[in-house]
């Protein structure tokens, strides 16, 4: 990969791996979890390309690299850097914000220095290895002002950008400080995607109201004569790989061995979430522990595990959350376990690919019940793993994939009695209910996977530009 020379280009926060150490002390890197890479990993394979990113290392430098068939340019950041634009600003700022102020933003003018700072190096950077009229596509809430540097850069390349998480209603945007230099940020993209419409909405009405542009329907028009346009995409998953690996035999035999530990219960309730206060933990441990307390539901007939990944350990918020949920664990199964039986068991870990898939083929009911979240993957890996129709999702009407999966059992998480009503009916259900409900998911979820998401947002970034002055003009 020459400097120059990428067709196509994925810019995102991090690199799509963790550097590790092999067995003889040299470095390793695998490919790492988390939501993003899970979904764009596949699109980058098959399509060849350069991935921009943070490598994870702070002070670092690092030259560009192979892994796995992936052209990685990592994108240095120091330590101040990661304490002040992504811990700061993308994780203490924006990441509140936009999910509805679930926890208080804090606004500091040294943390939006540094995330301008760093914006800018990755748009330089962006800058140096696109080719010619390359397409470039910048991912997520860190790199809102890229689009707009980049395009000052190299007006030649058509960028797209795709919010992974809520875009908030005008009330709440309007509170950020810098809310007109990200709305201009965003705006030197070609095409803006969101999870939802209604976030394309918001983003729209704030144009219109804020930075002063003519706007109709999706489309921005600003004063240079470029269109701009905001739409929906809701993210998917790799549907085929998720249920290919969850019909292997050892998938389905640890499922079973999994059960098996357990103490093979009549029901396995299963939460699997990076351990975020967006995530509704603490409600849905409340509402599970509830149900034992009330003698609505018997130990010795439901646990509920809950794997809570690791995530943001140096935030302060995330640090409270940990010992929150410790602690309501610890007291639900203090109060109600006996010898050899938690009606609890509590993972703060992370795990394979194939153990995830073994959790779900041995969950007989899912809970996803975010307060606030843009998509979730989860919920669509769980259906996917699901191909004898059988199991429950319980889904909140807050997570975007409540537009999409309909047939799921659909909570307000804010509201306890509700969730607890809702849960025991899922678990209570006829299995000829649920797999009237399943197969209804799963024809959602195998029709539209992540190489429909991308093929969709990809094609419409490609469309001719000047197909978009064609859109008829506001008057
Ligand atoms: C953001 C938005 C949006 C989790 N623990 C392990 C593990 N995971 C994987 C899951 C899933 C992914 O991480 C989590 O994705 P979610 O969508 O559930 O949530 P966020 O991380 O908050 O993602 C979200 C997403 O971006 C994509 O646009 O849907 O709304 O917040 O794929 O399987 N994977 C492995 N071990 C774990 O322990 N291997």
């Amino acid at each position: 990969m020459g400097i120059g020379s990428a067709e196509f280009v994925v810019i995102a926060n991090r690199l799509p791996v963790d550097r590790v150490v092999g067995p003889g002390g040299e470095t390793l890197w695998r490919t790492s979890p988390g939501g993003l890479v899970t979904a764009l990993e596949p699109v980058m394979r098959r399509k060849g390309g350069a991935w921009l990113g943070w490598h994870g290392a702070p002070d670092e430098q690092m030259e560009p690299f192979t892994h796995a068939g992936l052209d990685l340019v990592p994108v240095p950041l120091s330590e101040t850097e990661v304490v002040e634009y992504y811990e700061g600003f993308s994780n203490g700022t924006l990441w509140p914000l936009y999910h509805d102020v679930i926890a208080p933003p804090e606004f500091h003018r040294e943390w939006w220095d540094s995330y301008v700072a760093v914006n800018r190096r990755f748009a330089e950077r962006a800058a140096q290895i696109a080719a010619q009229d390359a397409v470039v596509w910048i991912q997520d809430y860190q790199l809102q002002l890229v689009p707009a540097m980049l395009r000052e850069l190299r007006p030649d390349v058509r960028i797209g950008f795709f919010l992974h998480i809520p875009f908030p209603p005008t009330e709440l945007f309007q509170q950020l400080p810098w809310r007109r230099e990200i709305l201009e940020g965003l705006l030197g993209a070609d095409l803006v995607g969101f999870q939802l419409p209604g976030a394309a909405q918001n983003f729209i009405r704030l144009v219109r109201q804020r930075v002063g542009h003519k706007t109709h329907r999706d489309a921005v028009y600003l004063p240079d004569g470029r269109v701009v346009h905001a739409r929906a995409y809701p993210i998917s998953i790799d549907a085929k790989g998720f249920e290919e690996l969850a019909r292997t035999p050892e998938v389905i035999a640890r499922a079973a061995e999994i059960r098996e530990s357990l103490g093979s219960p009549d029901t396995i309730v299963l939460g699997i979430d990076r351990l975020d206060y967006t995530k509704g933990l603490r409600q849905r441990i409340r509402a599970f522990g509830e149900l034992i307390t009330d003698g609505a539901v018997h130990v010795d007939d439901a646990v509920f595990v809950q794997v809570a990944t690791p995530s943001r350990e140096r935030v302060d918020q995330y640090r409270l959350l940990r010992d929150d949920i410790d602690r309501l664990v610890g007291r639900i199964n203090g109060d109600v376990g006996r010898i050899g039986q938690q009606p609890i068991t509590y993972l703060h870990a992370s795990y394979p690919r194939e153990e995830m898939a073994a959790l779900y083929r041995a969950a007989d009911v899912m809970v996803v019940t975010p307060l606030r979240d843009g998509m979730n993957l989860v919920a669509k890996e769980y259906i996917a793993c699901r191909w004898d129709d059988r199991g429950a999702l319980v889904l909140s009407e807050f997570a975007g994939a409540a537009g999409e999966l309909k047939q799921a059992y659909l909570v307000n998480p804010y509201d306890i009695n509700g969730m607890k009503a809702r849960l025991l009916e899922a678990m209570r259900a006829t299995r000829k209910e649920n797999s009237r409900r399943m197969k209804g998911l799963r024809k959602q979820v195998m029709e539209n996977d992540i190489d429909q998401w991308a093929n969709d947002f990809l094609a419409d970034l490609r469309a001719d530009p000047e197909t978009h002055h064609k859109t008829t003009r506001p008057v």
